[in-house]
């Protein structure tokens, strides 16, 4: 029988691209159960091209159940998750309550699939959507160089911080349209009032050095994410790793700078060879004729894509890249579902 698959959080922002995706590839699924909050419970969501009703979170909803894709808060997963795996379902959880978990492991299928296979509480961690923007291109490039030390500074879609990061950059949007703002001290802020959402500043004309939670030191809790799980996933536990995560006016697709130093010396012809064969990976890297990625034309797509790849003018073993990803599908539904087609082949 083909397996069951419960997808829990579907109403939010990545379990919408979740149904469209499952809806596009091969259909592996027998029954497609959809879950969320009491609140969502009884809407009904097209999948497969077919309406289904959704259930509300409850033990009796993993009832049969092979596969449970979450994509819940942090919260919800650690209470759920378990409870589903008691069940009998393997978890692929992309919250970060599982993620460092050294009996969880943490699987990008392009860089560590066999690392699905050992999963002593039955549950697959998803890495966070700026880790993943990155990390299939860096893998690609480790496997070639061997990575040293990554320096990364990351420019975030409003998405990232789900339905209600888009709805107030767009509300914002229309604040300030057809204006003067941004040419005094805090005519934005002004402007959008305590209209801020999920966010601590202005998003519209604006960019915001900060994502997640403050932890030791200044740092944020996105930016050590981004530090702990590119570890976990290549194998490395000591990669040195700095990063400083921005919020950027986009809706959708974060992009990243990347300062890459590693083993051996390289070059930009070989970076090329490998990024441009490397699976899951574009190549888009021609400035003289205007040609690199932006947010504006990521969107959508499923590759991570490269531009701007130069060796540092300072270290012939280190390059500088430009990197996008769109973080609502390779960030996170994409690289969920790649995750639980993963475990139902071993299943079957
Ligand atoms: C953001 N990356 O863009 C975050 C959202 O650990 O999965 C995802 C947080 C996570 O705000």
């Amino acid at each position: 029988a083909r397996p069951t698959l419960a997808v829990v959080g579907a109403t939010g922002a990545v379990g919408t691209v979740m149904l469209s995706i499952l809806s596009q590839h091969a259909d592996i699924w027998g029954e497609i159960r959809l879950v969320a909050s009491p609140r969502s419970a009884g809407r009904k969501l097209t999948v497969r091209g077919e309406e289904v009703e959704v259930v509300a979170l409850t033990e009796e909803a993993f009832e049969g159940v092979d596969i449970a894709m979450f994509d819940v808060p942090d919260e919800v997963s650690a209470q759920w998750a378990p409870i589903a795996a008691a069940k009998g379902a393997v978890v692929v959880d992309n919250s970060a309550a599982f993620r460092m978990d050294p009996d969880v492991p943490l699987v990008v299928p392009e860089v560590n699939p066999h690392a699905a296979r050992v999963r002593p509480r039955g549950i697959v961690a998803n890495p966070n959507c700026t880790t993943l923007s990155m990390i299939v291109a860096m893998g690609a490039l480790h496997a070639e160089f061997g990575l040293r030390e990554l320096v990364v500074s990351s420019y975030q879609a409003v998405s990232g911080a789900g339905l209600a990061g888009v709805d107030v950059l767009r509300e914002q949007l229309e604040l300030v349209a057809g204006s003067d703002l941004g040419t005094k001290p805090g005519d934005v802020r002004r402007a959008v009032g305590e209209n801020t959402g999920p966010f601590r500043e202005p998003i519209a004309l604006n960019v915001i050095p900060w994502a997640g939670s403050l932890q030791d030191d200044g740092w944020s809790s996105e930016e050590l994410k981004v530090r702990n799980e590119s570890r976990k996933i290549l194998g490395l536990p000591d990669l040195r790793v700095s990063v400083t995560c921005v919020r950027v006016p986009v809706v959708t697709t974060h992009s990243l700078t990347v300062h890459a130093r590693f083993e051996n010396e390289v070059t930009v012809d070989r970076a090329h060879e490998i990024l441009s064969t490397a699976p899951g990976v574009v190549l888009f890297d021609n400035p003289a004729a205007g040609e690199f990625p932006t947010p504006a034309d990521v969107v959508g797509t499923d590759p991570t894509w490269v531009g701007r790849v130069r060796r540092a003018l300072d270290d012939p073993a280190a390059l500088e890249l430009f990197v996008c990803g769109d973080n609502l599908r390779k960030g996170a539904a994409l690289n969920t579902a790649q995750i639980a087609e993963l475990v139902a082949a071993e299943l079957s």
